[in-house]
């Protein structure tokens, strides 16, 4: 008999986990969930959040509400996971219109997913690791999802990669949890994370994944929830579905409906068009892309929190980081170089030679430069410094044939002894360089982007 249809008097025996505790004056008043029903017991023994027990007792009335009487209450460690998995079963999501349309109706049962395994654990006091990408996106996605959890630990994750030095790391942070939950928030779906999964896995986390970056197809045996657009669909506009996004559906299934305003700041962020946007989503998203670019890594995420409700904080931030984009933006446009006519044109910008500090970091900056051609046909802009290629395309690029992956995945195969990483969506993306090659590596690049020139008049000639 579990803790469902209770009556005074009736006998009890269950499988459960002590999910909260509360020190009143004679007793400690715990809060007893099978993953079906809850129940409370007043107690003088201890028993530790989180805990499963194999408990019999009979209830009793208490003020208004029913009370466990214990005669049992024995530690079975092992009875937990089941626990949990029917709190996860159980737990109420709720069919809300998503937000934007197009593949996301397809992405509503992983959105539910996600969603029952964040009250499921914030019911059992589950211990939650939470890893947010440092800049808008990310940040937005971890503030909608700490609505749904509550407690957690929050660290900003400084890479889109999750490397073998942050599964180290992690694992080193959970190692005294039990049954730990791993929630990752716009990164580490790439090839060069799956290292890292694997042994954050094996170092007993479930992993949840949200993220929009192209996913390398063997990262998603790793999670229980991967909460991906690239899951259903596999063209390009999959990555305009940005993980804040992503995060805020899941917090609305759970109830909470005050997120929209963050979904709007990671659109804005990623500079994604499937929701409408004000100037005042904008002037956050830059407001937290500076703060992120700055803050060290481990940040936690109240200090973005603090920041956005400070009146004069987040105005003295706001005109810095414009003061310090318009500075750069015009510098960025006198540097660019057009390297081949088309049909799809490509320019690079040497930013060694732009006097930007830490922010606008090297792929804002390519945006930045990206902004001025962007309109101008089919366009690739490379953005470069020592160590690094960063990569922005627009549409009718793509629509040509040309991706950013694609090409770095050629270079890669190519010349894989210069290159020290590299990924990112089709129309955005970076490669990490080995000091020393840059610029061998970058024409590299260049001739790639000609030889995959459309040939489109020869293909209509006869052969
Ligand atoms: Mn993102």
């Amino acid at each position: 008999m579990g803790f469902r249809n209770l009556g005074e008097g009736k006998r009890v025996e269950a499988e459960c986990v002590v999910s909260s505790a509360k020190r009143g004056k004679e007793h400690t008043i715990y809060t007893l969930t099978d993953g079906e029903g809850e129940l409370e017991m007043h107690s003088r023994e201890f028993y530790k959040i989180g805990d499963a027990y194999s408990v019999g007792g009979t209830v009793a009335s208490g003020h208004g509400f029913f009370v466990l009487k214990p005669d049992r209450m024995e530690r079975k460690p092992e009875a937990y996971l089941a626990v949990l998995r029917r709190a996860e079963e159980n737990a109420e999501v709720q069919r809300e219109k998503l937000l934007a349309d197009g593949l996301m109706e397809k992405l509503r049962e992983r959105i539910e997913l996600a969603g029952r395994k964040l009250l499921a654990a914030r019911k059992l006091g589950r211990f939650i690791l939470l890893k947010f990408h440092n800049d808008a996106d990310g940040v937005s996605g971890a503030l909608a999802l700490i609505q749904v959890i509550g407690n957690a630990q929050t660290h900003q994750q400084n890479s889109a990669v999750y490397r073998v030095a942050d599964a180290m790391r992690d694992v080193n942070v959970i190692r005294y949890e039990r049954s730990p939950l791993v929630v990752i928030v716009d990164c580490g779906s790439s090839g060069e994370s799956r290292e890292g999964l694997e042994i954050l896995k094996a170092g007993g986390a479930e992993i949840m994944l949200i993220d929009h970056h192209p996913p390398e197809k063997g990262v998603e045996k790793f999670c229980s929830a991967f909460l991906s657009p690239w899951a259903v669909s596999e063209e390009e506009e999959a990555s305009t579905y940005p993980a804040g996004y992503l995060c805020c559906e899941v917090a609305r299934a759970c109830g909470k409906k005050e997120v929209e305003h963050l979904a709007r700041i990671a659109c804005a962020g990623d500079k994604s068009g499937i929701m409408p946007l004000s100037d005042e989503d904008r002037e956050r998203a830059l407001v937290i892309d500076y703060m992120a670019t700055y803050a060290e890594f481990g940040n936690r995420l109240e200090f973005y929190e603090h920041a956005m409700g400070e009146k004069e904080l987040y105005a003295s931030i706001l005109f810095q980081a414009r003061e310090r984009m318009e500075r750069v933006k015009e510098e960025v446009g006198r540097m660019m170089k057009k390297r081949i006519e088309g049909p799809v044109a490509v320019y690079t910008v040497d930013f060694e030679k732009v006097n930007a500090r830490e922010f606008p970091g090297k792929g804002k900056l390519t945006s930045r430069a990206f902004e001025l051609v962007m309109h101008e046909g089919a366009v690739v802009v490379l953005g470069f410094w020592e160590g690094g290629i960063s990569f922005r395309l627009n549409e009718d690029a793509v629509l040509r044939g040309i991706t950013a992956v694609k090409i770095i995945e050629i270079v890669k195969a190519k010349m894989g002894s210069f290159i020290e990483g590299g990924g990112g969506h089709g129309r955005a993306a970076s490669l990490k360089i080995r000091r020393g090659y840059t610029k061998e590596v970058l024409e590299e690049v260049i001739n790639q982007l000609q030889a995959s020139q459309p040939q489109e008049k020869q293909a209509l000639q006869p052969s």
